[in-house]
């Protein structure tokens, strides 16, 4: 039986693609050399997989900066504004200016708007398009070039592309679009030069190509059956292409979809049967997928857990009657996961058996093709070994946390918003703050690293780590904040320093994984029953608070993030492990209350992102979302103010949980408009404190006074002064001081401003 994956990791083991990226960025190396880092990264995947045994070898994978972004380029789909003379020219260098101009701007070009892929970590570049554009194929085209150097070394790929129903379905329309307009009416269009593209690649030599269609596992794509049927009909009917592959993944299409599929000539459909499992009956209930070939996505290509193969055999094996052949792949491209376990020299021995990073899941894969095929004796006792040398998590049950779990129910609330508002009558109108970080010097990162590597003691570390806190803390109080921070200079990541911390978590040291660009996460895993062996803030806050007479914000990651940016267990649901994150940071804030910390804030940076991609399950989603926030900080007295901050700026779907999370203050990233935000809040019921991210933090760009004078009166028209808190719209860590004490001063000014005008 063949094999294949829908995708491979392009960063390289040692973040070669990172280290290539930034050099090239800086003016250190010219296009040459990054072009020549990235063909010994495609080549080394390819070869990998071709000699781990895996059939079906995929193309065009690879990116320099994002697959969508690639995809716009490839058919010319650029904005005007990166139509320039600077961009000009055929050659290399220009055409990398204008790749990279459209990634991450330029001086004074605003990038393309960048945003999740569907409910993953990794994050995608927004094509902008409009009705006057006219694609066309550019004059080089990657996928034909990476397919020219792989049949280069002797290795047929399978190139990839993002679909035509998800290219257009996740691009924006462009400022100029006429109202209304939506980008999928760019589509027959656009199949046009995708016909011209599989002719280009079926007389280069390519026998298959895959589309991409995940954005059949949503709602919005499940809707688009005309389009879906248009655009597989057409392609079908190509008389000179390759083999089309249709590949779904991260959830179920529906049977809708999947007739229209099959009513097509597309000659395989690939779906995701981890993430969405009711693809099996859907399957069945259709009577089978007739003359088309099923890539059954059995293995996990989000998690890093090994694959239950004998489970995963029977699953294959009850669909074997219901389509043309069976190819065995994984769940999406392995993009999601680290690259290889053998790297990790430092894992418990009992967690790593239970582990499969990309390289690992690609002998799990070609271990059921084997296993699928007639005739391999002794392939089933292989499996069973298999399943036998992976322990299960019933070695990491914690009974006590459990117990205490059951104890307390899920009746966690605290007393009433206005109760808890009468208790404080004090507070001022129009608090200042930031939201918790604050840049990262190069001293701060080199004192961790020596730490870490021993080069220097605790006591030492202790001494340099409470000098940067004074530092920030000074500088606070002379900026004139209102209520201050310590500004996390012990934390490498708000994810995995608690993971660090909590029993039930380990973390790797180079399992990266590409969150966008070069930038890369190294997520921890969750495996088993979480607890806190002991405090794990409160020494650096209370330092803190002892420093100075303002009151000092205690910083925590709320369970929801903390799920959503790790590798989580998959034997429970998630809801069950959110709320023992939580009870360990219930206990965390109680232990800082307890110390005289006033101000609490959970962060809860993912619960947007984490929302289910179908509106079915959404409601099963926030229940325990809502839930866990609560358990976690429901122990406060009615004086303790929690505070949260959220990353996004789209609240249209989850305003109403913002109001059930039951914090006193929220602070949200700049939205477009303040007003839009608020008014959304306001109609939500919102009755507390917020806290609309004055200006933005991811541009170097200092804000005026009057231009966040301006955002707070706008806010005021919504909310009354008492409810408005001041603060810039994210974590200061990635900025530098330069640009981060003139727009706190500036932010502080403006305050200042608007609360002299009020009345009383
Ligand atoms: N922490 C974790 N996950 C996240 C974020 C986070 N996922 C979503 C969002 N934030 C992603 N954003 C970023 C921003 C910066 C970086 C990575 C993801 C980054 N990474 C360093 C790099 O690639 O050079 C490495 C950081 C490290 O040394 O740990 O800059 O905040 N968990
Ligand atoms: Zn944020």
């Amino acid at each position: 039986m063949t094999t294949t994956v829908h995708g491979y990791p392009r960063i390289g083991p040692n973040r070669e693609l990172k280290r290539a990226s930034e050099a090239y960025w800086a003016g250190r190396v010219p296009a040459s050399e990054l072009d020549a880092v990235a063909a010994r990264l495609r080549r080394g995947v390819w070869e990998t997989l071709r000699d781990a045994g895996v059939a079906e070898i995929p193309s065009n994978t690879f990116s320099c900066y994002d697959h969508m972004l690639d995809t716009a380029v490839l058919f010319d789909l650029v904005p005007e504004r990166f139509r320039t003379p600077d961009f000009a020219g055929d050659d290399r260098e220009a055409e990398l200016r204008r790749y990279f101009a459209m990634a991450r701007g330029s001086d004074d070009i605003a990038p393309l708007e960048m945003t999740k892929w569907f409910d993953t970590n990794y994050h995608y570049l927004v094509p902008e398009l409009s009705p006057d554009q006219r694609p066309r194929l550019a004059a080089s085209t990657k996928p034909l070039s990476e397919f020219a150097q792989a049949k280069g070394l002797g290795i047929v790929t399978r190139p990839v592309l993002v679909g035509p129903l998800t290219f257009l379905m996740l691009a924006k329309p462009a400022a100029d679009a006429p109202q209304g307009w939506r980008p999928l009416e760019l589509l027959d269009d656009l199949l046009g030069r995708y016909a011209e593209l599989l002719e280009l690649l079926a007389a280069a030599g390519a026998r298959q190509v895959q589309l991409d269609e995940p954005i059949l596992a949503t709602d919005d794509g499940r809707a688009e059956l005309v389009a879906l049927e248009r655009a597989y009909g057409r392609l079908g009917e190509l008389t000179n292409r390759p083999e089309i592959l249709v590949s779904t993944y991260f959830g179920s299409i529906g049977t809708e979809a999947l007739e229209v599929l099959k009513r097509t000539p597309v000659e395989r459909i690939g779906l995701d049967l981890v993430a969405g499992p009711e693809s099996v009956d859907e399957i069945a209930a259709i009577s089978g997928l007739g003359d088309t070939t099923l890539v059954a996505g059995v293995v996990d290509g989000r998690n890093v857990w090994r694959a239950d193969l004998p489970k995963a055999l029977s699953t294959l094996g009850s669909l074997l009657g219901l389509a043309r052949g069976i190819v065995v792949g994984t769940s999406c491209s392995l993009l999601h996961v680290p690259i290889d376990l053998d790297a990790e020299t430092e894992l418990d021995p009992v967690i790593r058996e239970r582990l499969a990073f990309a390289r690992q899941k690609l002998d799990e894969v070609v271990l059921l093709g084997r296993a699928l095929s007639a005739g391999d004796e002794g392939i089933a006792a292989e499996l069973e070994r298999a399943r036998a040398s992976a322990p299960d998590s019933g070695a990491f049950v914690n009974r006590r946390v459990r117990a205490r779990l059951d104890a307390l129910g899920d009746d966690v609330a605290r007393n009433g918003h206005d109760q808890r508002g009468a208790a404080r009558t004090d507070d001022p109108p129009l608090q200042t703050t930031t939201i918790g970080s604050f840049p990262q010097t190069a001293d701060v990162r080199k004192a961790r690293a020596d730490h870490r590597a021993g080069r220097i003691d605790d006591a030492e570390y202790t001494r340099r780590m409470r000098a940067e806190i004074d530092r920030v803390l000074a500088l606070q109080e002379d900026i004139g904040l209102d209520v201050l921070v310590h500004g996390e200079p012990e934390r490498n990541d708000m994810v995995q320093y608690f993971a660090e911390r909590l029993d039930g978590f380990v973390t790797t040291q180079k399992g990266w994984v590409q969150s966008y660009g070069s930038r890369c996460v190294r997520p921890p895993i969750l495996y088993g029953d979480v607890s806190r062996p002991e405090p794990m803030t409160v020494e650096w806050i209370t330092y803190a608070q002892s420093r100075t007479s303002k009151p000092v914000k205690g910083m925590l990651t709320g369970p929801v993030t903390m799920l959503a940016w790790s590798f989580v267990r998959d034997d429970q649901p998630l809801g069950d492990t959110a709320r023992q994150v939580a009870l360990a940071l219930r206990d965390e804030v109680s232990d800082l209350e307890r110390a005289g910390i006033r101000h609490i804030q959970v962060d809860e940076a993912a619960l947007r992102e984490l929302l289910p991609l179908r509106a079915d399950y959404h409601a099963d989603y926030l229940a325990w979302a809502i839930g866990s926030f609560r358990l976690a900080t429901s122990g406060v007295a009615d004086t303790t103010r929690i505070h949260t901050h959220m990353c996004y700026s789209e609240f249209g779907r989850i305003v109403g949980a913002i109001e059930q999370l039951d914090a006193d203050v929220t602070s949200v990233e700049a939205a477009r408009s303040h007003m839009e935000l608020v008014d959304d809040l306001a109609v939500a019921g919102y009755k507390r404190g917020i806290g609309p991210g004055v200006y933005d933090i991811h541009s170097p760009r200092v804000p005026t006074a009057d231009e966040i004078e301006a955002a707070l009166r706008d806010a005021l028209r919504a909310v009354d002064p008492g409810r408005l808190w001041v603060n810039p719209d994210c974590g200061l860590k990635t900025r530098g001081y330069a640009e981060v004490e003139p727009a706190l001063r500036n932010m502080v000014e403006a305050a200042r401003r608007v609360r002299a005008d009020l009345p009383g």
